[in-house]
Parts: structure tokens; C-alpha cells; sequence
């Protein structure tokens, strides 16, 4: 391995068929929606990748890349990449593009742009998620122009929402445990399959907040408290106490579906964990499928008070971790970065990214404003990953909807467009990037030319701004200068040459308490958050027992191994792996439904129609099914993904989607056919 000090940095401007350029190692993000956030290195020769590998040297990278990220290559280099601006031909939706100029896209699009912010920007809508988590290709110059332009502003609320707000009700941000300390820890718990935790339950969808309120009354009726963290740490547990007492631990194991013994052994080990009893530290890995659920952001307050009970905190093992973004509130320059003030005092008003297919439909209303008339897309594919995709894909569909799209393909939304726009990939461009796994800031630095004519999201923005005239000197920023800027308190040079610089972050860094609330103590309950309570699913036996009994399987659509969300779907080397879009089933349902593993299945309710194929499976829990997810709409059966079942009901706090909150039915493939 070359060091970065000996690395030349050789020019990339001279082409022709002359003598080999020297070796040229880089130092790259990933830059997936993924806690890991690894650091890689791509040796470089003559702008081609030679080698692509996980930065050895990284702690939490560990020099291994996924299955995924180590064919990041097949992405960028694949024959079906746009690689020039693209203008609608056909009908809406068909994907029917002829090619055009950069300056003919722009000019348009500036001109359409400017003729409905002339009337009211409100009824501009940017759209973007996690497609790249670069500081520079996020949220910079885009915000700056949306900023700007005073467009609607966009609610990120499709991942994490639900448990950001429970973290923040109980903690006061998005804190927890260090990844690494994992390995320390003697008792880890997630209530998921991960062979790499001492004890799994596999609960019905939505149940965490029983479950955790069973632990809670658990450790108090066995007196398995660690006092004085509670007394100094924790305000409110009085109000626990009495939200804890009536769930005995066989009222949750019902309400949980799992028998009374695990839960009982698992309230034993846990409470075996207090501090002081000379007891090894357990650690909570909570996972996001948790929150994705009505009563998710409520779950996850329920449980990540539990560390504070038994006073795992004190031990650098102990405690637990949703996501450690918070961690870098300190060091990111969002504001410099997006410059909010750009608005100007203008009190524009705010689309949930969630309840995109409804908001699309809406008309003109008091309450809601003006009807979206243009969306602009970026590092987002809603049409496969919004809830509810009938509503979605009716919304874009809209003739008098305007869509640009920045993309890398002809995705199920990019389809939709009137405009595509052609992105550079993470080897093609600067970036920035901090995680939501690990406290480390990771540079990624540009490996490539931009391939065929594409151009950072950061330059597109550039580009239209200085269309629009807008002429604040912020629009001048390269995209260098955005990744110089984007943190605080890190030395450039050092990240360069490492590639990576941690944050400094206490080994057990609520050991004493400290918890970046006001008053430093984790929190019960507040004025703001109200009291923590165990809330069950929208749509459930108890809740909604008419609909249970037409649809009577709890589905959750956790994402397929060999996808990153929607992305990847695409690249047939991954494809192959996961070969067709599937559903699992346990035998027992299986067999009541008389339906084999491996034949194509139609899984349904009042909002649409999945068709996929079965597995039957014991990973699945019986009454619950998985519908692996995201596939592309084109590549899977009849046009379809999971997202045609599930609905645009938000969670209880954070106003986010609740994706695992379904019932469905599932039958053979083609039995609703002949009703048709
Ligand atoms: N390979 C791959 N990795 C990814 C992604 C990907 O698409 N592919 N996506 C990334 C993204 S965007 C995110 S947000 C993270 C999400 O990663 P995680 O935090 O792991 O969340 P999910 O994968 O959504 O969770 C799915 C698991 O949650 C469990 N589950 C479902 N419902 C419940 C419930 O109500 N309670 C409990 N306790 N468990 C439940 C299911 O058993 C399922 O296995 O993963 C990231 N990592
Ligand atoms: N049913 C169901 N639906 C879900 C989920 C679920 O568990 N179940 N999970 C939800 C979750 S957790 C998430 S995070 C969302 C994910 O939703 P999205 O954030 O929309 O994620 P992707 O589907 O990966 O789409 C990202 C797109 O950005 C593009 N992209 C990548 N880099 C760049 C770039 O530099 N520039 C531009 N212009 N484009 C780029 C990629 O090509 C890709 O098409 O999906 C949600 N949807
Ligand atoms: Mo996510």
C-alpha cells in the first residue's frame, strides 16, 4: 500500500496515446445511506480504476468493503448511465428522451422556473434524500438556490424522523455509544435477526414499546435499579414507574407475540447488567426498522431509556445506539452551507416528503397553499421508495407538473421527468462526509473526469443560479471551496492525507451523566415531548380489526442485502444475486394458503397489487411477511414494488413514514385476475 505523502497527484488534463500516467491513490467516502460511512481508496491510472478498496487503516472500515460499494466501478463505468442532459419526448412516464445541449436544458428549465416563482415560488418543491450523505452534493448549493428562490421547503422525514425525535425527547440529540465498543459489550440486544447479538427476539412489528415497558417494570419490581445514576442522571422516573407497572411481563409477551420464558431470561440478563454488581455492560443496538411503525418515535424513547435504569452508561460497552450524528452537530457548517437566510424573512412552507403522492394531487387550498406546478429531484428515486406508489406515480404523471430529475440513470423517477439531468458519481466528484455510525470525518476526493458530460449536483445548481440571476457572491462557490468549508475544527491538510479525522468523543461518554439536554440529564418526559407510552400500529388486530381480517399479515419491507435502497437495483452483477423480487413467508402460512416456495405471488390490499415470488421461510415470524425491498418498478414483476401496499400514514413523532406498519393478503399471482 502506497502512502497518500508519495502519492503523485498527476494532471488529468492531457489525453492521447502517450506513456502510462503514474499511479495516482485517492482518498473516497462512501457515500451510501449507510451507518459505516467507510473510507476507500481507489488507485487510479490514466483515469481508469484499478483498484477500489476499503481503507485499511479506517477503524470502522476495517479495509473491507460491502458486496456493493466494491463494484462501486460497475456503477460509474455502466452502459446505462446518462451521460448528457435529456429532454421528454414521449408521453409523461413513457422514458421517451432525445438528447440536448447543456445550455438549451438549463435556459429551459431557468425559464420555466422563473415563470412560476413569478406568480409563487411556494409552488417550486426541491426533492432530495439520501442518494449521496456528501455535506457538497446534499444540501449546499441546492439549498442555497432553493434558498433563494424561496421554494417550498422539504420535511427529510422518508428514513429516521420518528427516532431522531425520540432520541432528541430523551437525550437531546442523536448521541449514543461508539460503534467500536460493540465488541466490548457482554450482552447485546436487537430485537432482529443478527447473529452477532447474545439474545434476539423476533417481536411483532410495532410491539418495542411494550416490550421495553415490560423491562422497565422488570427491573424496578426486582429492585435491579442503578440509583444513583437514576437520581443524578435521569429526570422523571417516577412517571416511567407508572407507565411501566401495568405491563406485566405476560401482558407484553402477548402483546409481543414471544413466549413469557424469553422474555423473562431477557429481563434477567439485562437486569444482571447493572452497574455495580460486577456484571459485564449490555449494550442496545436499535435498529430503524423499529421506528417505522405508528407508535416508532414513542418505542424509541421507551427504549433507549433503559441504559439509564440499570446505569450501563458508565461502561464504554454499555448503553446504546441508534445513530451518532449528533456527535458532529458541532463541526458541520450546515448553515454556511445552505444559508438559510437566503429566505430573506420569507415564511415559506414545508412539503413532507413522506405524503409526496398526496401532496402532488392536492390542489390549491388555504391550508395547504398553492399546487406544486415544478419539482426538481436530486439524490432520490420517490417513485420506488415513497409509500403508497399508486398516488406517487399519479402525481408525477401530472401533465401540468414540470420534473427535472439529476440522476446517474433512468430511474422509475427519472422516467417521470421532463428534464434529466446527468450527475457525476462519488469517483467523479469533491465531497465531505460525516456518519451516523462512527464519529470519523471521511473527505472524498475526485478520482475520475466526469464521465460523457455530467456534472456535480453543486455545479447544476451553479449553473441555473446564475440563469436566474441570482448574484449573491455564495453562487460563486466551487465545489472545492463548499468541501473546504463544509466542517469546522479539522484540519484540511490532515483529512486529505489521511483521509479520515475522528472527533474527539469520550470513551463512555455519559459516564457521568452530561447528555446534551438542557439540564445535561436524559429526560422521561417534558413539556415539549409529553409522557412516553407504548402506541400500537395503525393498522393491527386490535386496532383495525375489520381490515385484519381481509388482510391479516403484518408486512415490513427491510431492504434487500444486495441493494442499497434503490440503488444498485440496476447493476445486473447484484441483480443476479438477489435474482427476483421476493417475499418471505413462514411454512405455516404457506401452507394455510396453500402456496409453494418459488412460485410468483401477489401480495395485495385496498391500495395495490406487489407481485413477487415466494419463499417460504422461518425468517419470516409467522403472521408477518417480508417484502425485500426497493426494487426498481421496471425491473420487477408487472411494473411493481413493495411500496404499492404500504400507506402514507406518519408516526407518532417526526411526522415520518410508517413503511412496517402494513396488513396485507397474499395469494397466488394470478388469482385476482380473473376479478378483473
Ligand atoms: N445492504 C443494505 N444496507 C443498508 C440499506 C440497504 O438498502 N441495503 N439501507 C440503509 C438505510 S437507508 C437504513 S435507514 C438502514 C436501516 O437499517 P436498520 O436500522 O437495520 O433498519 P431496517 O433494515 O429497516 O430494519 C429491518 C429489520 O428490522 C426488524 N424490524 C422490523 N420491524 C420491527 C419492529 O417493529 N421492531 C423491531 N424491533 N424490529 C423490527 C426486521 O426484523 C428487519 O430485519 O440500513 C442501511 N443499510
Ligand atoms: N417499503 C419501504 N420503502 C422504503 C424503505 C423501507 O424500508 N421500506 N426505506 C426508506 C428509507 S430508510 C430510505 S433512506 C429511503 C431511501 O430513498 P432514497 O434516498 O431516494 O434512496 P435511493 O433509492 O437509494 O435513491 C437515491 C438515488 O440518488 C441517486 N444518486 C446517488 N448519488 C447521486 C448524486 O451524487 N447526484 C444525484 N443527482 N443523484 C445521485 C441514485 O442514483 C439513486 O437513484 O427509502 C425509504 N423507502
Ligand atoms: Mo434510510
Amino acid at each position: 500500500m502506497t502512502s497518500s505523502a508519495a502519492r503523485v497527484d498527476a494532471p488529468s488534463t492531457a489525453d492521447g496515446p502517450s506513456a502510462l500516467k503514474p499511479l495516482r491513490e485517492v482518498r473516497a467516502a462512501c457515500p451510501h445511506d449507510c451507518p459505516d460511512t467507510c473510507a476507500i481508496r481507489v488507485t487510479v491510472q490514466d483515469d481508469r480504476v484499478l483498484k477500489l478498496q476499503g481503507d485499511p487503516n479506517h477503524p470502522m472500515t476495517h479495509g473491507a468493503l460491502c458486496t456493493k460499494v466494491s463494484r462501486y466501478v460497475e456503477r460509474v463505468e455502466h452502459a446505462d448511465r446518462v451521460l448528457g442532459p435529456l429532454r421528454r419526448v414521449g408521453p409523461k412516464g413513457s422514458g421517451q428522451f432525445v438528447a440536448v445541449s447543456w445550455d438549451e436544458a438549463l435556459d429551459e428549465i431557468a425559464t420555466r422556473l422563473k415563470a412560476i416563482a413569478a406568480r409563487d415560488p411556494q409552488a417550486i418543491l426541491p426533492y432530495s434524500y439520501a442518494g449521496t450523505m456528501g455535506l457538497v452534493q446534499g444540501e449546499s448549493m441546492a439549498a442555497r438556490f432553493f434558498h433563494r428562490l424561496g421554494a417550498s421547503l422539504l420535511d427529510r422525514t422518508i428514513c429516521a424522523s420518528a427516532g431522531a425525535a425520540g432520541l432528541t425527547a430523551t437525550y437531546g440529540g442523536k448521541v449514543g455509544m461508539h460503534t467500536e465498543h460493540f465488541a466490548q459489550s457482554k450482552l447485546i440486544l436487537r430485537t432482529e435477526t443478527a447473529d452477532k447479538c447474545h439474545r434476539h427476539l423476533a417481536i411483532r412489528p410495532g410491539t418495542d414499546g411494550a416490550l421495553a415497558l415490560a423491562l422497565a417494570r422488570e427491573l424496578i419490581v426486582r429492585d435491579e435499579l442503578d440509583h444513583a445514576y437514576i437520581r443524578e442522571h435521569l429526570e422523571g422516573f417516577e412517571v416511567l414507574r407508572d407507565r411501566a407497572m401495568p405491563w406485566t411481563l405476560e401482558r407484553a409477551a402477548a402483546e409481543c407475540g414471544v413466549a413469557l420464558e424469553d422474555l423473562r431470561e431477557l429481563a434477567r440478563d439485562y437486569g444482571a447488567a447493572r452497574h455495580g454488581t460486577g456484571a459485564a455492560p449490555a449494550a442496545i443496538r436499535l435498529n430503524y426498522g423499529m421506528q417505522r411503525v405508528h407508535g416508532g418515535g414513542n418505542a424509541v424513547r421507551l427504549v433507549a431509556l433503559l441504559p439509564c435504569l440499570i446505569g450501563a452508561w458508565r461502561h464504554a460497552g454499555g448503553g446504546m445506539l441508534l445513530s451518532s450524528s449528533g456527535w458532529f452537530a458541532p463541526v458541520r457548517r450546515d448553515q454556511w452551507l445552505q444559508r438559510p437566510d437566503l429566505l430573506a424573512g420569507r415564511r415559506t412552507r414545508t412539503i413532507n416528503m413522506s405524503t409526496i403522492g398526496d401532496d402532488l394531487l392536492r390542489p390549491a387550498d388555504p391550508e395547504f397553499g398553492p399546487r406544486i406546478e415544478a419539482i426538481v429531484v436530486y439524490n432520490s428515486n420517490p417513485v420506488a421508495v415513497a409509500p403508497e406508489s399508486s398516488k406517487v406515480v399519479r402525481g408525477f404523471q401530472r401533465e401540468d407538473l414540470f420534473t427535472v430529475v439529476l440522476e446517474h440513470f433512468l430511474t422509475d423517477t427519472a422516467d417521470q421527468a421532463d428534464y434529466v439531468l446527468p450527475a457525476t458519481t462519488q469517483l467523479e466528484h469533491w465531497d465531505v462526509h460525516t456518519s451516523y455510525g462512527h464519529t470519523d470525518v471521511v473527505i472524498n476526493e475526485p478520482a475520475l473526469r466526469p464521465r460523457g458530460q455530467a456534472r456535480s449536483n453543486a455545479q447544476i445548481f451553479r449553473d441555473l443560479a446564475q440563469r436566474m440571476g441570482f448574484d449573491d457572491p455564495c453562487f460563486q462557490d466551487d465545489d472545492e471551496t463548499l468541501a473546504r468549508g463544509a466542517v469546522r475544527g479539522i484540519d484540511f491538510a490532515a483529512l486529505r492525507q489521511q483521509g479520515w479525522q475522528a472527533l474527539e468523543v469520550a470513551d463512555a461518554p455519559f459516564a457521568q451523566g452530561g447528555f446534551p439536554t438542557p439540564s445535561g440529564r436524559a429526560r422521561v418526559a417534558s413539556a415539549e415531548w409529553g409522557v412516553p407510552d407504548y402506541i400500537p400500529n395503525h393498522e393491527s388486530a386490535a386496532s383495525t380489526p375489520e381490515l385484519a381480517q381481509r388482510y391479516p399479515l403484518a408486512m415490513i419491507s427491510p431492504p434487500a442485502r444486495n441493494f442499497l435502497n434503490s440503488t444498485f437495483v440496476n447493476v445486473r452483477s447484484l441483480r443476479d444475486i438477489e435474482g427476483e423480487p421476493l417475499v418471505e413467508m413462514h411454512p405455516d402460512d404457506a401452507a394455510a394458503r396453500s402456496l409453494l416456495d418459488g412460485q410468483t405471488v401477489c401480495v395485495f390490499n385496498d391500495r395495490g397489487r406487489y407481485h413477487c415470488r415466494l419463499r417460504v421461510s422461518t425468517r419470516a415470524r409467522p403472521g408477518v411477511v417480508n417484502g425485500l425491498g426497493i426494487w426498481w418498478r421496471k425491473l420487477g414483476l408487472r411494473g411493481t414494488n413493495v411500496n404499492e401496499v404500504t400507506h402514507q400514514r406518519l408516526t407518532d413523532l417526526g411526522r415520518a413514514p410508517t413503511f412496517y406498519d402494513c396488513l396485507v393478503e397474499v395469494g397466488p399471482g394470478d388469482a385476482l385476475d380473473a376479478a378483473d
